[in-house]
């Protein structure tokens, strides 16, 4: 299954589900620039200023020998790649080479490129071997020798000198110092509200894993982006409000979640950190390797556990057409199955879910007793596994808040704050996701064991983020 739907969070339109599905390369889906006649090249070049960090150095200009290199090497490639990188980068040799370039001749490229208008995106997470992870590297493509490897913070990503909030500076060397985690501000801005969801879903929700300054081998970089795409209008990718990127162990928030109220920022950023959870239960070196070669994935102990819960595969022959060598574009994913879910396909399953919707109509869709007997969340829940299981998270969360509020709201002041939560706030971002369908499910059972919530943990989440999300509901006393 080509795999836009691999890492992203829930969508926002109904129709947007089968794109995610059947949407291959090139084909359909707000796939763009061939009929467009735009010239991308200036915002593909800006990218690559903030690519690692704001105001990044840029790569040196291409050389001759590269140039007249690279037009032999598109020329004798596959006819797909050549198509691919014609589409994106019409004539621009330059940006050929940025696209293919391999700076330390690692076989690891520099640069990956979003297949969607040609975003250029971290590849090599240190492009000139020396040792510094690119974001780390003042000096990212020039070989320092020895290295300046030092424990804390670099001057260019540390907030305390560019005059954050002293919250935020405090929240971006706890996560780094303890976790290894490093916040990053590249196309956009960090706001003191992301910065605390961020924290308090790595300390808190995840308190499990994080604890004793437990560190996560597949989370490394969070980091603020304008949009997934970089035309921000493109409906393919206007929806997303985060995505992981399992190649450079990336998490990247994009507006629409910098700008989404905290409670929704708690939710969809567990279900992000849960991505990066189901990539460490297959993380070693030789996976990453290539997951950073030809991202492709193999997960055995993810799919055991998900087995547990209904989901099986058949496995696929890769297309000759997902087999990239010039150039890594980031959303061809190569997975060697396709999912079922209690048997059925993900088609199956969408056109189930689309006899049931025309049925009954958008209002009560989700509540409909067929959908709600099955504990389904929602569309994209059932685009695959991955997503299956990082939407229960979500609804775990916000269930378990829910429920922390026994003692203090009676049951129909809760209920109240349910449906206020759902109908509005919830729903608001997310019309296709009914978190209340997930009570009941198994898999909540064994996100209780892997992720044990602290009581007072929750309790904080419930006051700072439900809570405050809709004031008057479910009072004390
Ligand atoms: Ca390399
Ligand atoms: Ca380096």
């Amino acid at each position: 299954m080509p795999g836009r739907v691999l890492t992203r969070v829930p969508v926002t339109a109904r129709s947007v589900f089968a794109c995610l599905l059947f949407s291959h390369l090139l084909t359909g889906c707000g796939q763009p620039p061939g009929g467009q006649h735009q010239d991308y090249a200036p915002q593909q070049r800006a990218s690559l200023s903030s690519v690692f960090y704001t105001g990044n150095p840029l790569p040196d200009p291409p050389t001759t020998a590269e140039l007249d290199q690279v037009a032999e090497r598109v020329e004798s490639s596959q006819p797909w790649e050549r198509e691919l990188l014609e589409t994106l980068y019409p004539d621009n040799h330059a940006l050929w080479v940025y696209a293919t370039r391999d700076s330390d001749g690692d076989g690891l490229l520099d640069f990956w490129i979003s297949d969607y208008y040609g975003r250029f995106l971290e590849g090599d997470t240190d492009l000139d071997g020396d040792g510094l992870d690119n974001v780390l590297d003042a000096e990212p493509f020039v070989v320092t020798p020895g290295g300046q490897k030092t424990a804390g913070l670099p001057a260019h990503v540390d907030w305390a000198g560019q005059g954050k909030p002293a919250e935020m500076v405090r929240i971006q060397h706890a996560l780094y110092d303890r976790h290894r985690v490093l916040l990053v501000e590249r196309s956009a801005r960090f706001t003191p509200e992301l910065a605390r969801s961020v924290y308090d879903v790595v300390t808190r929700v995840y308190r499990a894993l994080f604890s004793d300054n437990g560190t996560l081998p597949t989370l490394r970089i969070i980091a603020t982006e304008e949009s997934s795409l970089l035309n921000p209008d493109d409906e393919a990718g206007a929806g997303d409000f985060a995505q992981v990127m399992a190649h450079s162990q990336t998490l990247e928030i994009y507006r629409r979640g910098i700008g989404a109220s905290p409670v929704i920022q708690l939710g969809y950023l567990a279900h992000e950190i849960a991505h990066n959870i189901q990539f460490s239960y297959d993380y070693d070196a030789q996976r990453q390797d290539e997951i950073m070669r030809r991202n492709y994935f193999a997960a055995p102990h993810f799919l055991e556990l998900v087995g547990q819960y209904g989901w099986t595969t058949v496995d696929v022959e890769l297309e000759a057409d997902t087999g990239y060598a010039l150039f890594r574009p980031h959303y061809v994913v190569l997975e060697p199955h396709e999912y079922r879910y209690r048997g059925r396909s993900p088609e199956e399953w969408e056109a189930w879910l689309t006899a049931i919707y025309e049925e009954v109509g958008e209002a009560d869709y989700l509540g409909d007793e067929r959908i709600t007997a099955q504990h389904i969340l929602g569309d994209y829940s059932l685009s695959g596994p991955w997503e299956w299981y990082s939407d229960y998270v979500i609804a775990w969360l916000y269930l378990a808040m829910l429920d922390s509020l026994t003692d203090q709201c009676a049951p129909e002041r809760r209920a109240a704050l349910a449906a206020a939560f759902q109908n509005e706030t919830v729903q608001g971002e997310w019309p296709w996701f009914r978190f209340e369908n997930g009570r009941g499910a198994a898999v909540l059972a064994h996100l209780d064991q892997e992720y044990p919530l602290d009581p007072v943990d929750i309790d904080y989440l419930a006051e700072q983020y439900l809570q405050a999300a809709h004031p008057g509901i479910c009072t004390s006393g």
